[in-house]
C-alpha cells in the first residue's frame, strides 16, 4: 500500500479530510459481529451466532487511521485509544466451500466524541469470491498544467477459477445525479455505455489475470509525463460518432448510446458499472437503463467522504478514492486482488502511480507496461 497523501494537502480538497477533532485517543469502539444465516456449526438460521476468529477493521472518516482485530470467543472485538471522529468499521471472515471463495463481510459507521465508547453489533452476509470485478479505476488525471485527463482507464480481473469471456460486455459511466427512489429501482442509469461486441468466446480472460480497457490506446506519456502508457491495453473505447482515437492493433468497447463523447469520467464523483450485455434500453432522456441483476460489478469513487451516493449501496455500498485530488496521477485499486465486498471503501485503496494490467503490490518484473 502506497501512502499518496504527503504533499497534496494544499489542494482544494485535502487528503485525510480534516485533522482529528480531538486527538485525545481515549475513545473506545465494542463491535460484536452476528450472523444469521445458519451456515456456521451450532447457529440456527434467523438467530443471531456471534463470531469468533473473524476481522475487523476500523477506518476514520475524518483523520489518517485504519487498525484491524479479530473476535474473540464472544465475538467481540475492542479497539481502544481512538481519536474522537467518525469511523468506518468492516468485518470480515473468509470461509472455503467448494471451489469458490465465500466471505462473510459487513460494515457500520460509528461515531467518538470525547471520552466515550461507541458500540455496534454488526450483522455479517455472505459474498462469494468467483466473478469477474473491476479491479482498478483510474480517473483523476495527470497533468494539471494541461487539464489532461484522456488516460483514464478501467482494468478487469478475473477472480474465478475458470476463464471468462468477456463478450458483449457493457463498460458505463453512470448518471451522477441524486435520485431517492434509486434503491427500489431494479435498474440503474449511464450516462454512456461501451460494448465489446462477441461472438460468446472471442475476448478470454484466464482466471487471476487482468484487462485494461483504456478511454483510449496510447501512450499518453508522450502528452504529460506522469500518465501511464496505455498503447499496449488490452482493450479501448471507441466513439464511431465521435472525433475519436482508434488504435488498429487494440479491440473497441464501441459506444452504444447516440452520444458523441468518448469514455471520460468525472475526476472526483462519479460510478462505473460492468454489466452482462444481453439486456439495456435506451431511456427517453437517452440514459442507458441496465438491470441490476445484470450488473456483474460497480465502483462509486468520491474524493469527499460526505458526498451523498449515486449508486445503489446494492452494488457498492460505499466510495473509493476518498481523498485524492484532480490531475494528481493517483488511482484507486482493490486492497486484495478479488476481494469484494461490495463497499469500495473497503475494498479499494489509493495508489499512485496507477497499475495499468498488474496489481500494485506486484513486483517490478510483473510490471509489462
Ligand atoms: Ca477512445
Ligand atoms: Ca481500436
Ligand atoms: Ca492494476
Amino acid at each position: 500500500m502506497i501512502a499518496i497523501c504527503a504533499g497534496m494537502m494544499p489542494a482544494a480538497v485535502s487528503c485525510g479530510i480534516e485533522k482529528p477533532e480531538n486527538a485525545d485517543g481515549k475513545g473506545s469502539i465494542v463491535v460484536a459481529v452476528t450472523d444469521t444465516s445458519g451456515f456456521f456449526p451450532g447457529s440456527v438460521l434467523g438467530e443471531p451466532f456471534f463470531m469468533d476468529s473473524t476481522e475487523v477493521s476500523v477506518q476514520s472518516r475524518t483523520h489518517m487511521f485504519t487498525a484491524s482485530r479479530m473476535t474473540g470467543e464472544s465475538g467481540v472485538a475492542v479497539f481502544e485509544g481512538l481519536a474522537s471522529g467518525t469511523y468506518s468499521v468492516f468485518v470480515r471472515r473468509e470461509v472455503s466451500v467448494g471451489p469458490n471463495r465465500i466471505v462473510f463481510t459487513g460494515f457500520s459507521d460509528l461515531r467518538l466524541a470525547g471520552e466515550e465508547t461507541a458500540t455496534d453489533t454488526i450483522l455479517a452476509k455472505t459474498i462469494a469470491v468467483s466473478n469477474l470485478m473491476i479491479s482498478e479505476v483510474f480517473y483523476t488525471g495527470s497533468c494539471a498544467s494541461s487539464y489532461y485527463l484522456y488516460d483514464q482507464f478501467v482494468e478487469l480481473y478475473n477472480a474465478s477459477n475458470d476463464t471468462l469471456y468477456l463478450d458483449d460486455i457493457i463498460l458505463t459511466r453512470q448518471l451522477g445525479t441524486i435520485d431517492p427512489d434509486m434503491e427500489t429501482k431494479d435498474y440503474v442509469r449511464a450516462i454512456y455505455a461501451f460494448q465489446l461486441q462477441g461472438t460468446g468466446n472471442q475476448w478470454p480472460i484466464a482466471p487471476g489475470r487482468y484487462a485494461v480497457i483504456a478511454s483510449d490506446a496510447v501512450n499518453h506519456r508522450a502528452y504529460c509525463a506522469a500518465s501511464p502508457d496505455l498503447s499496449k491495453a488490452d482493450y479501448e473505447c471507441f466513439n464511431a460518432l465521435g472525433n475519436d482515437y482508434d488504435n488498429p492493433y487494440v479491440p473497441n468497447f464501441e459506444s452504444i448510446t447516440y452520444r458523441t463523447t468518448d469514455y471520460l469520467i468525472s475526476l472526483a464523483h462519479n460510478s462505473v458499472v460492468i454489466a452482462t450485455g444481453e439486456e439495456w434500453m435506451i431511456d427517453e432522456n437517452n440514459y442507458v437503463r441496465i438491470p441490476v441483476s445484470n450488473v456483474i460489478d460497480g465502483v462509486e469513487y468520491s474524493a469527499n467522504p460526505a458526498a451523498a451516493k449515486e449508486l445503489t449501496v446494492r452494488i457498492d455500498a460505499g466510495f473509493a478514492g476518498i481523498g485524492i485530488t484532480r490531475y494528481s496521477a493517483a488511482s484507486v485499486e482493490r486492497r486484495e486482488p478479488g476481494l469484494d465486498t461490495n463497499n469500495s471503501t473497503f475494498d479499494f485503496v489509493n495508489i499512485s502511480p496507477p497499475t495499468p494490467g498488474y496489481f500494485h503490490g506486484a513486483p517490478a518484473w510483473m510490471r509489462w507496461r
